[in-house]
């Protein structure tokens, strides 16, 4: 395991949590399984929880919320603990979940990410896109080049000081590529795609913004997110 590990899932699970976390929710918790989901929040005061579950873009029959951001408003999650289980977003956050550090990122949030990162200094540092079962995705590989990006414009190191991998100059060069257009570059995606024929063209717009929250989701016990 890394020093910092950071997930990135930017449609839409981290993109979610951050919004949750922003919008005064107390913590979000992850579970990659629905019933041990049910089973945990079932202690937790039904006034102080909301259950959100998503499968294959839908939200899970039953549950409070699906995975949009935009029904995390103030006055939907306020107070509240999410206890949240996506396709792939949940599991790549469980996976990493023994790193001494582990953090949720987005486009909307980079910049406090890449605060973070510059300000903690972590040895080793893992970007983990959250992918689509498995596979490759094009939107958390731009994240994570716009987390390196951003880290690049703020120091004095080279691509090479800080690349780990021929991933990371990958990712980096993706983003450049996309940078004033990742909406378009949404569209392109297979999950963009997906999310498309779901009518979610709002979430689409929204998870394309870039740094429009100061919130760092960062974990404070395993699968529990708090605000840094
Ligand atoms: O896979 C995930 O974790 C989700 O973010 C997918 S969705 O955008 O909610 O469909």
């Amino acid at each position: 395991m890394p020093e910092c590990a950071i997930a990135v899932d930017v449609l839409r699970a981290t993109s979610t949590m951050a919004t949750v976390l922003a919008a005064g929710g107390e913590a979000v918790q992850v579970f990659s399984d629905l019933d041990k989901l049910i089973q945990v929040s079932e202690s937790w005061p039904l006034e102080k929880r909301l259950r959100a579950g998503e499968r294959g873009g839908a939200k899970v029959p039953g549950f409070d919320l699906g995975n949009s951001p935009l029904d995390c408003t103030p006055e939907t999650v306020k107070g509240k603990r999410l206890f949240i289980s996506t396709t792939n977003g949940t599991r790549a956050l469980q996976r990493i979940q023994n790193a001494q550090t582990v953090i949720a990122a987005a486009f909307i949030n980079r910049g406090a990410v890449v605060k973070f990162v510059l300000e903690k200094q972590p040895e080793t540092v893992w970007i983990v896109g959250s992918g689509w079962e498995g596979s490759f995705s094009l939107e958390d590989t731009a994240c994570a080049g716009a987390i390196a990006h951003g880290i690049l414009q703020k120091t004095n190191l080279s691509v090479d000081e800080i690349a780990g991998n021929d991933e990371v100059i990958n990712a980096i060069a993706l983003y450049c590529q996309w940078q004033d257009n990742l909406l378009g570059l949404f569209h392109h995606a297979s999950h963009g795609k997906r999310l498309l024929r779901l009518e979610c063209h709002e979430d689409l717009k929204y998870c394309s913004q870039s740094d429009t929250l100061d919130v760092l989701p960062i974990q404070k016990e395993p699968g529990v997110l708090k605000k840094y």
